[in-house]
C-alpha cells in the first residue's frame, strides 16, 4: 500500500509516483506540493466498507464546498466552532462520533499544544464562518484542503491573515481503515493540517507530515510503518521531501520527539508548545506572504537559539539519538509520555531500530552505501573478529567537495554518562574503542557518518544529490 501519491494520481490526474524528486524546485515544487496537499492524510484512509444503501455515490473529484447539496445534513459542536457534514439520516451517529473526536482533537490542540485555529471561511464554504468537516463514504482518503485551491486563486487570503493564512475545509472517510478505532488519530493529524494552513500552506512539505505524524501520537497509537520508512531511510536528507514515495515523511515526526526530548524538556515541566512555535516561526513576512521567508529551516534555527545550536547541530545530535530507538532502546534517551502506553509511541514501535551496515573487524575499505545525501548517514557497526580486540581504527575518504564537511560519531557510549562521541579525524585517522569487549565477548561499535552542509541549508534548494564517502576500518 502506498501512502498519498498514488490517491493523487486518481484524483488530479497530474503528477507521477514514478517521479521521485531529483530537486527541491521551489516555486514549481510548491505548486505540485497544493495539489498534494490534497491527501496530506493519515496516510491516506483506504479501504472504506460499501457505500449507504441510502446514499447515492458521487464522483470522487468532487468538491464539497462547491457542492453543499451532496451533504444536505449537519451537526455542529458545542462551541460553535466546527460543522460535521453528513449525506444521510442513517449517517447520524458516525457524524456524532467525527464531532466528539474534533472536540477533543481541537481543544488539546489549540490549548495544550497551542497551534492556531483554523481561521474563520467567511461562509465560503459551508453556510457560515465555522470550518466544515465533510464526512463520505467510499472516498477512501482523507485530507484537509485550502478552499481557494486554484492556481488563479493565489493571492485569496484569509481575512485577517496578511501572511498568507489560509482558509481550509476538511474530508475524512471515517467508515475507512484509518477511521475505526484510530478515527481519533485521524482527527487530530487532519486537523493540525489546517493548522497548517493557518500559518503557511506552501510551507517546505516534509514538515506537514512531520507535524502531523507527531501530534497524533497523543491520541493513542503511532502508527509502525510510518517509523520504519523513516529509519530505513537515514542516508537521505534529514528534511527530504520524498513526494509521498514511502511513509519517510510521517516517520520524521521522531525528529519533533527528539527535540521534545533532547531541548525541550529541560524545565521542571514539558514545554509543549515547541511545534506550534515552530509553525508560528515560519510564517511569512506579511509583505510578500508568497515568498517563503522564514522557511523551515529558518524556523528551526530560531526554535534552536536559546540552546546555542544550530538546525545541523541538532540533526548531528539526532542523527545519535535515533540510533537508540527500536530495541537500542537504553531508557536515556527518548522518553515515554506521561499517560500513554509506552509501545504505541514512535521511537518504541516495533521495526525503529536502525539497521546498519555489519562489518567484522578486518582491514576493510567501504564505500558507504548509499552515498548519504546533506544532513544524511551511514550507519555501520564493527564488531571485533575475536574479544582480544579492543579497538580499531578509523579513516574517511571522501572527494574534495566545498559543499560538504563530514562528521563520523560512534554509538553508543564507553564511559559512564556518555552516549557516543565525535571522532576527531584531524590527524588524518582516530582510534575507536569497542563497547561490551569483555568476558569473552566480542566488541562491538555502530559509527555514524554524516555529510554536513557548509552552508545553511535553503528547504526551498534541497536536492536529492548524494555524497559519495569511504570508511577504512583497520584493527
Ligand atoms: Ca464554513
Ligand atoms: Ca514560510
Amino acid at each position: 500500500m502506498r501512502p498519498g501519491a498514488a490517491v493523487i494520481k486518481t484524483q488530479t490526474g497530474i503528477g507521477s509516483s514514478q517521479d521521485a524528486p531529483k530537486a527541491w524546485l521551489g516555486a514549481v515544487r510548491r505548486v505540485s506540493f497544493l495539489l498534494l496537499m490534497v491527501v496530506t492524510a493519515i496516510s491516506g484512509c483506504l479501504g472504506s466498507a460499501d457505500p449507504s444503501p441510502t446514499q447515492r455515490s458521487i464522483a470522487l473529484d468532487t468538491k464539497p464546498c462547491q457542492q453543499p447539496e451532496l451533504w444536505p445534513f449537519s451537526l455542529g459542536d458545542q462551541k460553535n466552532r466546527f460543522l460535521v457534514h453528513y449525506r444521510s439520516p442513517d449517517e447520524i451517529d458516525m457524524a456524532r462520533t467525527v464531532v466528539s473526536e474534533l472536540e477533543a482533537a481541537w481543544d488539546f490542540e489549540t490549548q495544550t499544544l497551542g497551534f492556531e485555529p483554523p481561521l474563520p471561511d467567511a461562509g465560503e464554504c459551508g453556510p457560515d464562518e465555522r470550518f466544515d468537516v465533510f464526512i463520505w463514504r467510499g472516498k477512501e482518503t482523507c485530507f484537509v484542503q485550502i478552499i481557494h485551491e486554484g492556481l488563479d486563486e493565489k493571492y485569496i487570503l484569509a481575512p485577517g491573515a496578511p501572511w498568507g493564512g489560509r482558509t481550509s475545509y476538511m474530508v475524512v472517510d471515517p467508515w475507512g481503515k484509518y477511521g475505526k478505532e484510530i478515527l481519533g488519530q485521524t482527527m487530530a493529524h487532519e486537523l493540525n493540517h489546517a493548522s497548517h494552513a493557518v500559518q503557511d500552506w506552501y510551507e517546505a512539505g516534509d514538515v506537514f507530515e512531520m507535524t502531523a505524524t507527531y501530534v497524533e501520537q497523543y491520541f493513542n497509537k503511532a502508527l509502525a510503518y510510518n517509523i520504519v520508512d523513516f529509519q530505513a531511510h537515514p542516508d537521505w536528507g534529514l528534511l527530504f521531501y520524498d513526494d509521498y514515495a514511502t511513509y519517510y515523511m510521517y516517520g520524521s515526526g521522531l525528529y519533533l520527539y527528539f527535540l521534545r526530548d533532547y531541548y525541550f524538556s529541560r524545565q521542571a515541566s514539558v514545554d509543549e508548545k515547541f511545534p506550534a512555535r515552530l509553525w508560528s516561526y515560519v510564517r511569512n513576512d506579511e509583505l510578500r506572504p508568497l515568498v517563503n521567508k522564514p522557511n523551515l529551516v529558518d524556523g528551526l534555527t530560531r526554535l534552536l537559539a536559546p540552546f546555542g545550536h544550530s538546525f545541523a547541530d541538532s540533526a548531528l545530535v539526532f542523527a545519535r539519538w535515533r540510533y537508540y530507538a527500536g530495541s537500542h532502546d537504553d531508557g536515556k534517551h527518548f522518553k515515554p509520555w506521561p499517560g500513554l502506553a509506552k509501545e504505541s509511541l514512535l521511537p518504541f514501535l516495533q521495526g525503529a531500530d536502525i539497521k546498519p551496515v555489519l562489518i567484522v573487524l578486518a582491514n576493510t575499505s567501504y564505500k558507504v552505501e548509499p552515498p548519504p545525501m546533506l544532513l544524511g548517514n551511514g550507519y555501520v557497526e564493527i564488531t571485533g573478529a575475536d574479544a582480544s580486540q579492543k579497538s580499531f581504527r578509523v579513516t574517511l575518504d571522501a572527494p574534495l567537495n566545498a559543499a560538504v564537511r563530514w562528521v563520523v560519531q560512534a554509538v553508543p557510549g564507553t564511559t559512564e554518562g556518555s552516549d557516543g562521541e565525535t571522532l576527531d579525524l584531524s590527524p588524518g585517522w582516530a582510534r575507536v574503542d569497542f563497547a561490551g569487549a569483555a568476558n569473552g565477548q566480542r566488541g562491538k561499535r555502530t559509527l555514524i557518518i554524516t555529510a554536513v552542509p557548509t552552508t545553511t541549508l535553503d528547504p526551498d534548494d534541497r536536492s536529492a544529490e548524494r555524497f559519495p564517502v569511504t570508511l577504512r576500518v583497520q584493527p
